[in-house]
Parts: structure tokens; sequence; C-alpha cells
């Protein structure tokens, strides 16, 4: 008997634990905003529900619906510090730093938008201090054994134009693993890692060249609708996504 109320005691405190869990782990940042904190800054997310990833959270308020907060930020350039040539290891799991320029990793990416629905926006700015952005209603990043396949579609536009639409459909490329639909390897000939086509209107991951350089093509981390022109370099990028259901 006093087995038995030992049993039920302890599978009471298992259940109870569980619960508390479920309730309190954010999967990405929208959870985070739920819970009422609406300041930007480094949380902890949990995309596969037991591994804590550190993200950085932009919780903008602009006043327009699409502004709104709760961006779980996946991408993001701004001072050159991080080198963004890597191998495909290193894009899976992710690496940088949160509170600067980072890569969240496929692999979290995939994790987050296999349960949920997201749209994605994709913010620039140059070095004079102009700024554009797009946005995308639906955003998602496919499993590893599918090569991390982008999906992504219905484009609006915030000033910068679409650059991502071209690029629907392809699996992942570094400069170790060549998935793109060009002859060469695009990660190695525009010195990034990305969905490639072949090969890209969209590099943001290429090299940070800390202003335009005409005597460059493609290299940059390159939004080519923007100013139509392959040899602007952007003082920031980055790429963010946000629950829609
Ligand atoms: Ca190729």
């Amino acid at each position: 008997m006093a087995m038995l109320v030992f049993l039920a005691a302890l599978l009471s405190a298992v259940l109870m634990s569980r619960c508390t869990q479920n309730i309190n782990i954010p999967v990405d940042c929208s959870d985070i905003y739920k819970s009422r904190q609406t300041v930007s800054g480094i949380y902890s997310i949990y995309p596969a529900g037991d591994i804590p990833v550190s993200v950085y959270c932009e919780m903008i308020s602009g006043g327009k619906a699409e502004d709104n907060g709760a961006w779980t930020v996946f991408q993001r350039r701004m001072d050159g510090t991080v080198n963004f040539y890597r191998p495909w290891d290193q894009y899976k799991r992710g690496f940088g730093n949160e509170e600067g320029e980072y890569w969240l990793g496929l692999e979290n990416m995939y994790q987050l938008t296999r349960k949920n629905k997201y749209m994605l926006r994709v913010d620039l700015e140059d070095f004079t201090g102009r700024k554009g952005f797009a946005l995308y209603s639906s955003f998602s990043v496919g499993r590893e054994t599918q090569g991390y396949k982008l999906h992504v579609s219905g484009f609006t536009d915030g000033g910068a134009g679409d650059s991502m639409t071209i690029h629907d459909g392809q699996k992942f490329t570094t400069f170790d693993k060549d998935q793109d639909s060009y002859e060469t390897n695009c990660a190695k000939l525009f010195l990034g890692a990305f969905w490639y086509n072949k090969c890209h209107y969209a590099n943001p991951n290429g090299v940070y060249l800390w202003g335009d350089d005409p005597t460059l093509f493609a290299v940059g981390n390159v939004w080519y609708t923007w100013k139509n022109n392959y040899s602007v370099g952007m003082k920031s990028i980055s790429m963010k996504i946000r629950r829609v259901s």
C-alpha cells in the first residue's frame, strides 16, 4: 500500500513538472512576446522542444500591422565582425553572436517552421542610412534529407523589391555542399552560402563590403532588386520570421 501511494505521488509529480514545462517553454519569439516580454533582445527559445537556443527577438512596434513585434531573427549582418564564409556543418548548426552578427542554423529553422506557419521579413540599410524591406506571407525550410529546401511566397514590397521568390524551391548550398541549380558551386563563386538558384538575386551571407564597390560583382551581401545593382554593399541586413498560426 505504501508503495502504491509512493508511486501515485511520483507519477503526479512527473505529470505536474511536464505540464509546467510545456506552459513555460517558448518555441519562438512569438511565445516570448505573448509572455509580455516586449523588449527587443536576446532570449532562449526551444525550436525542437528540448534544447535551448539563444536568439535575438525583435519586438518592434511601428504602428503598422506588419511591423508589430515578435520577430525571431535567424540572420543578421551589421558590422562585418563575423565571417559568414563557412561550411555546411556550421550553417546547419548556426554560428556567430546573438547580440551582433549570426546565423540561427538550418536545423533550428526546420524545427521551427515544420510545426507552425511563419511569415518572413527582410530589413536592409545602406551606408547612407537609407532603408527598405521585403515581406513574404509564407516561409518554411524543409528537412536536412531534402537539402533544407526553401519555401517562400506571398511577396509584399517595402521598398526593397523581391529578391527572394527566385530562390523558392532551392536547396541550401555551401562551399563544401553544392545543391544549387548552376553548373558549378554558387557559394564558391559568390563567397556566401544560400538557397542558390543559378545563382542569386540575394546573397545575404556574402562578403561584408563596407560600401558599394563597382569592381566587385555579386559577392557582397547583395539584395539585387533594391537598387538593381550587384555591387551594392549593405550596412545591415537582417532576416526574421514571425508566427502566423
Ligand atoms: Ca552547382
